[in-house]
Parts: C-alpha cells; sequence; structure tokens
C-alpha cells in the first residue's frame, strides 16, 4: 500500500498485489506528488492515519475511514457509511440521484431497452460522492476490471468496493461542497474537450437514413421546415457489408457529393464507427490490421473472432500505442476522402453476439499494452472505449478540425475525447423521468456533454415473460424535446423497426411546438456555448442537479426530476401526462421564463401546457441569449449576479475564446468589453430585464436614454417595455442603471 498526495485536495492510495505488474491508469491525468509516511500525516485541511491495511483519514471535519484486504484475486476497500449519509456520483446508473442503498457493478454492458434498476449500462464510472450534513467527499476507485460498489445494502454502515483486479488506486478527494468535488474529480480525470460549436445543434438520426436520396430529403425537410442548425447521422447501412470505413455502393454511389450537398445547406454529416473489423482476407483494413499486428489475439497467439454486425469480426487492440496509431489514420483517411464532420463511435463496450449479455468477457482474449505483455481482457474491458476514443480523437485533429465524437461507452475520463449518449433507452413516461436521472448522475461523474436519444430509440424491448411494445405518441415527442433542448447533446434517434419520429412525424400541432422549443434552444446557443467552454476551463457540469448550485438546502438532496442549466435556469419538465406540476424552488426568487410571473422559494403547481415546459430564472440571472444575427441579448433578473460569455469561430482546435463579462447587482447591468476580440462579434447588446412595472427611467453610462421601439437600425440607446420585461439596447462596456 502506498498513500499519496496528488495535490493539495486529492489523496490517493494505491494497493498492488506483491508480484503484480502495476498498470498506468487511462483514467488519471496527474501522478502523485508526497508520499506519506506510517503513521499520522497532517497536511493542510487533512489528517491521515496510515496503518497497515488501512487509512483514517479527518477532512473537512468528516471522517472517512477505509479497511483494505484481497483475497482470491480481488481487491476489497471498505468504508464507513453514516445514517443520514447521501451518495451520489456512479456515472452512467439507471437509479434515482440519490444512489445510497443500491449496489451496483462496473461493466461495460450492452444494455438494449434497459429499465429503472437495469444494471450495468455501457459506461463505468467508479466514482462516487458521500455527502454528510453538507459537507461532500469524493471516492474513486480505479481499475478497468469487474467491480461491484454496494453503498449500504450489506451492512447500513458501510459501503464496499470489490475489484477483480490485481491493482486498484483509490482516491479520496475533498470537498467541501459537492460542485469542490465533482471539479477536482475532472481536475484528475481531465477536461471535458472542446466540442465544436456545430455540436449544440438540433441532430437528426435514425437506424438507419438510405439511400443517399433519402438523407438528402431529410435534410431538405429539415430545411424546409425551419428546424435550425442540423447534423444528419448516418447509421450502420450506409456501410458494404458493414465493413466499416466503406460506402454501399448501391444505397451511396457518390457519397462525396452527398456530404458536399448537405455541407452546402449547412448540415453537419456523423457517420457511425464500430469497432468491427470484418474478418475477409480481401478488406483492405482487415489486412493492415493483420499485417501491422493491430488486432486483438486470444492467449494463444491466434486473433479473436467475435460476432459483430459484418459476421465474424476482429476487433482492434486499442490499448496499444501502434495500434492506437493506426485507427488514428484510418480516422483521419476516412474523414479527409469524405469530409463527414464527426464519428459516432457505437458497440464500443465492446458488444458481441455471441457472448452473454451481448458482451465481450474473457480471460482468454488479451491485450497489448505498450510494453509489450499481454493482458487479459477482463483486467481492461471498461477502458476499451476509452482508449478507442482517445484514437479516434486523434485522427480527427489531425484533419484541423475540431473533433466531435459521440461515445456509446466509456470510463473515467471519456469526457477528455467525446459526449456520451445513453443508449438504447425505449420511448414510454417511465424513461422520459428515467433518462433525466441517468444524465444527472453522468454530468455529476466528470461526462458533462451529454444527451438522450430524444423520442426514445426501442418500441420493442424485452419485458416481463415476453416483449412489450411501446408507441410514441406526440404528446411524449413533444414533452421529451421540451427538457432535452436544455442538455448539451441534443437528438432524435430512433431504431431500426420504429415507426419515424422526426419532428414532424406527429402532425402540425406537434411539429409547430417542437419548431418552438427547437428556437429557443437555438436562442440558449450562447449559453450552452459559454457553460461548454466553463466545464472545458473548469471542469463545471453544464446541466446540475439542483444540489450542486444549492448544496445547503436540505429539500434539494434528492430532487432528480428538475434540473438547472448552468448557474440560472431551473427546468422542471413535466415526466408523466398532464398539464401542471408540482415545482420545488430553493431560497430566494425566481422569474417563470414565460410570463414574467415572481415566486418565492417553496413548492408550488405550476401550470405547464404542452411545448411550456416549467423553467425559472434566479435572481441575479445574466444568460446571453442569440436575439438577431450580429446581436447578442441577455435574460436578466434585478439580483446580483455575474456571467462570462465565451465565444470563438466554433471550429478551430485550440483557440483564445473571446469573452465578455456581464454584471448585475440590483438594478444595475455592466457588460464589459469583449476581451481577446475575433471580428464579427456582436456589440449591440439587448437587456431584457425582468420587472414587476414599467421604471421611470433609464441611465446608460451616466446618460439618460430615450424611451423608443428599437429601429431596423442599430442607433442610439434606447428602451421600452413590454409583458414585465423591460428590453434595453445598449453597446458593450456600458453600464445601465433601471430607476
Ligand atoms: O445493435 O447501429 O445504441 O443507437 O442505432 C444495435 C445500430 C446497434 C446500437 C446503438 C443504436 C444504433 C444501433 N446500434
Amino acid at each position: 500500500m502506498r498513500v499519496s498526495m496528488v495535490n493539495d485536495d486529492v489523496l490517493r492510495i494505491s494497493v498492488v498485489k506483491n508480484g503484480h505488474k502495476y498498470r498506468e491508469s487511462p483514467a488519471v491525468v496527474v501522478k502523485p506528488t508526497v508520499d506519506l509516511a506510517s503513521g499520522e500525516n497532517k497536511i493542510g485541511p487533512w489528517l491521515v492515519k496510515v496503518n497497515e491495511d488501512s487509512v483514517h483519514v479527518n477532512v473537512d471535519g468528516v471522517e472517512v475511514n477505509l479497511r483494505f484486504s484481497y483475497s482470491n484475486g480481488q481487491f476489497t476497500i471498505r468504508g464507513n457509511l453514516g445514517l443520514a449519509d447521501i451518495v451520489y456520483g456512479l456515472g452512467e446508473k439507471a437509479l434515482p440521484l440519490n444512489r445510497k442503498r443500491f449496489r451496483v457493478t462496473m461493466w461495460n454492458t450492452d444494455a438494449y431497452g434497459y429499465r429503472y434498476g437495469s444494471d450495468p449500462l455501457y459506461v463505468s464510472i467508479p466514482f462516487f460522492i458521500v455527502t454528510r450534513n453538507h459537507v461532500s467527499v469524493g471516492h474513486f476507485a480505479d481499475s478497468t476490471a469487474r467491480m461491484v460498489i454496494d453503498l449500504g445494502v450489506e451492512r447500513g454502515d458501510e459501503f464496499t468496493v470489490t475489484v477483480n483486479d490485481d491493482q486498484v488506486d483509490y482516491y479520496v478527494i475533498r470537498g467541501p461542497r459537492l460542485r469542490d468535488v465533482v471539479t477536482r474529480f475532472i481536475g484528475i480525470t481531465g477536461k471535458p474537450a472542446l466540442m465544436p460549436k456545430w455540436a449544440l445543434g438540433h441532430q437528426q438520426s435514425r437506424y438507419s437514413y438510405y439511400p443517399q436520396g433519402r438523407v438528402l430529403e431529410v435534410a431538405k425537410a429539415l430545411k424546409d421546415m425551419d428546424l435550425g442548425n442540423t447534423v444528419i447521422y448516418l447509421d450502420i447501412h450506409y456501410m458494404d457489408g458493414y465493413r466499416i470505413f466503406t460506402w454501399n455502393s448501391e444505397r451511396f454511389p457518390n457519397p462525396r457529393d452527398m456530404v458536399k450537398k448537405l455541407h452546402e445547406s449547412g448540415i453537419k454529416v456523423v457517420t457511425i464507427v464500430d469497432p468491427y473489423i470484418k474478418v475477409d482476407p480481401n478488406y483492405q483494413v482487415f489486412k493492415e490490421g493483420i499485417n501491422g499486428n493491430y488486432l486483438t489475439l486470444d492467449s494463444d497467439g491466434g486473433l479473436t473472432i467475435v460476432q459483430g454486425w459484418p459476421g465474424k469480426s476482429a476487433l482492434p487492440d486499442f490499448f496499444n500505442r501502434e495500434a492506437r496509431d493506426w485507427w488514428s489514420s484510418l480516422i483521419e483517411r476516412w474523414v479527409r476522402d469524405y469530409g463527414v464532420d464527426g464519428i459516432w463511435l457505437d458497440m464500443n463496450e465492446p458488444a458481441a453476439f455471441d457472448y452473454p449479455n451481448h458482451t465481450v468477457t474473457s480471460k482468454v482474449i488479451t491485450h497489448r499494452l505498450d510494453d509489450e505483455s499481454r493482458v487479459p481482457h477482463d483486467y481492461l474491458h471498461n477502458a476499451y472505449a476509452l482508449y478507442e476514443a482517445m484514437a479516434t480523437y486523434e485522427g480527427l485533429r489531425r484533419t484541423g478540425r475540431r473533433p466531435f465524437i459521440l461515445s456509446r461507452a466509456g470510463y473515467a475520463g471519456i469526457q477528455r475525447y467525446a459526449a456520451v449518449w445513453t443508449g438504447d433507452n425505449t420511448s414510454n413516461w417511465e424513461h422520459l423521468k428515467l433518462q433525466l436521472q441517468v444524465l444527472l448522475g453522468l454530468s455529476i461523474s466528470g461526462v458533462t456533454f451529454i444527451g438522450a436519444d430524444v423520442g426514445g430509440f426501442a418500441k420493442y424491448v424485452p419485458g416481463d415473460g415476453g416483449s412489450r411494445l411501446f408507441t410514441l405518441t406526440p404528446e411524449l415527442l413533444v414533452r421529451w424535446y421540451e427538457w432535452a433542448i436544455f442538455f448539451p447533446l441534443l437528438r432524435n434517434h430512433a431504431d431500426v423497426a420504429s415507426p419515424d419520429q422526426e419532428p414532424w412525424a406527429f402532425g402540425p400541432r406537434a411539429l409547430e411546438l417542437i419548431r418552438d422549443l427547437l428556437r429557443l434552444r437555438a436562442r440558449l446557443t450562447p449559453y450552452l456555448y459559454s457553460l461548454m467552454w466553463i466545464s472545458h476551463i473548469n471542469g463545471e457540469p453544464i446541466v446540475r442537479p439542483l444540489v450542486y448550485e444549492f448544496p445547503n438546502d436540505d429539500e434539494v438532496m434528492n430532487i432528480d426530476d428538475e434540473f438547472m442549466l448552468g448557474p440560472f435556469m431551473l427546468v422542471a419538465p413535466m415526466l408523466n401526462s398532464g398539464t401542471s406540476r408540482e415545482v420545488y424552488l430553493p431560497g430566494g426568487e425566481w422569474v417563470n421564463l414565460w410570463n414574467g410571473e415572481v415566486l418565492k422559494g417553496g413548492y408550488h403547481m405550476v401550470d405547464a401546457p404542452l411545448g411550456k415546459p416549467p423553467v425559472f430564472l434566479k435572481s441575479g440571472s445574466l444568460v446571453p441569449t442569440q436575439e438577431s444575427e450580429g446581436v447578442l441579448g441577455i435574460l436578466a433578473v434585478p439580483g446580483d449576479g455575474e456571467f462570462t460569455v465565451y465565444d470563438d469561430d466554433g471550429e478551430s482546435q485550440s483557440p483564445t475564446p473571446s469573452t465578455l463579462s456581464l454584471r448585475i447587482s440590483g438594478d444595475r447591468v455592466t457588460v464589459g468589453d469583449w476581451a481577446n476580440p475575433m471580428p464579427q462579434l456582436p456589440t449591440t447588446v439587448i437587456l431584457k430585464v425582468y420587472l414587476g412595472k414599467e421604471p421611470s427611467k433609464v441611465m446608460v453610462n451616466g446618460v439618460e436614454v430615450p424611451k423608443a421601439r428599437f429601429s431596423a437600425e442599430p442607433g442610439q440607446p434606447s428602451w421600452y417595455f413590454e409583458g414585465r420585461l423591460i428590453n434595453i439596447r445598449v453597446k458593450v462596456g456600458s453600464e445601465t442603471i433601471i430607476i
């Protein structure tokens, strides 16, 4: 056992079985700095007592007692759990936000048609947060092997982590606030990737759009129906016999031309890429894989063969640097040759049809590490997708683009490379609520660019004693968009045998409601993009459970049917059929986005007609919006608040962002000047401030400005009042006082 400080806020306890050769973790981007001696160590806020097989920690007044043991190929870590402790985190789990009294398994699994309580799912993040009297401490058991985490099921006063591995790096991450733990976890597992701006557009997918003419037809419909910026996905039917990096020439006789046409109408193209390499001696990719020794082998040296979409398939050995480099070159060639914009990584648990639960498990399959040692798959399983994403990211980077990768599976750290979606969910009301719980867990476990298939993927799923059929209704689809528009990844996707579920598939009324929601989404792009930058820089989630923002409010500890978009916007979606719901608002005052009504903290029944999810803005809100070409809007609520708007060209790889600082203090709004400006940034700002009544005057930079409707020409500052909103036109670099 080796105990060290990684930095001032993170402690690492590394346990390695005697004689075992330690493997470096792909999750962690930092190295330990100071080793601690056995006995008592006092370092800053930490008191750490190191014994032979236990470590006692006192940090921020919280006692954490950890005991380590090893037997039969497993490490077990036991820790104390208090009566009133709450547990958050664990990444992608079909469980409530508070994960105490659940036992979960970490084993990336193809979980088609999963339901509440199904476990495990596609992504494994063995990180959890224990919150005691509003003070949070994080735990991260870093091992890519199978792991079971029991949070008070076996014993009420204990959690246990059982790892089928000969090594585990156990991290204790200090708070004291939940947000401190979350951002520090990202500090050790790496910053979320910067996504291209187009990734915030409305993304349209299905399994699958083909042939080529059909893709163009869908693209035209998206434009004609004015559904905003779009990304179209090509699912597995575009390939020639499911050979990755090929096109089916009958269905797609001219892919370059198709991609060009899509680009001309402002639509980006993302193609699916599975890990299956068809075993076919005439297939170029297979030949390269064999010749380069880039493929996974069994322990007897023979090629590992699994059943995938192309039938018999080999698997790239992403654990090896040379294999990753080869994969990067495949991705680079694919993207350069056809101009596709992003890569969708599916089946990367890895899944295979000839294994139990459609998921590879084996002690016989081995992977080649960089030092040429061979390690059985079962020790590395949960990292397969992470290494694949790493290599894919590098391939995209080489093309000069800002990478966009959407991955189904992942391990801690996946956020450095990819966005994640929650896999094969189902088109029913159960999932409308469940998806939110799954996403909130992911969001506070480091993975910030996330979303769920809007409208639900599966229709026909295994049920109790048979198969169950679900029908998507217009109401459910609209309700789904109502909260999905507030998530960074907004993708409508459906199963192969499902009826159509594009925004227009349910008639004119649903289309109109969805279009309005998508317009709201488009207006919020500057806020979302700034939040994406903030997540990239500071590791803050984009979408946050209420407890993240209000850690001292006992009412919010278990709330997972409401969420915050950034620091200001509270969304309380309709999760069942109806037209109103109860909403909890944490202390202070909130403004209803739709009608400007002010509500005090507490429980309220709130109207939610179809198309209008309850959304509230906190006092002191400053939400940047896209008003019209070249005009930045700021939706504001009097109070005290600050926000920084981030912008860049949306696609270059490591830009220095242009930033604009905003501040509100009472009825005084300060808009700074753009720092590090790039060309074409908006200089006109329309402040939209929610006020109870019309003010008597408005001063901008010390001068009273006239009350007047805005003319088309951006001219002098002026203001008008309408429906509880004062609209004030100013320039950047101004201070506005409303009297
Ligand atoms: O066995 O590529 O989760 O989004 O449409 C199904 C076909 C394989 C699973 C993905 C889903 C995708 C589908 N894939």
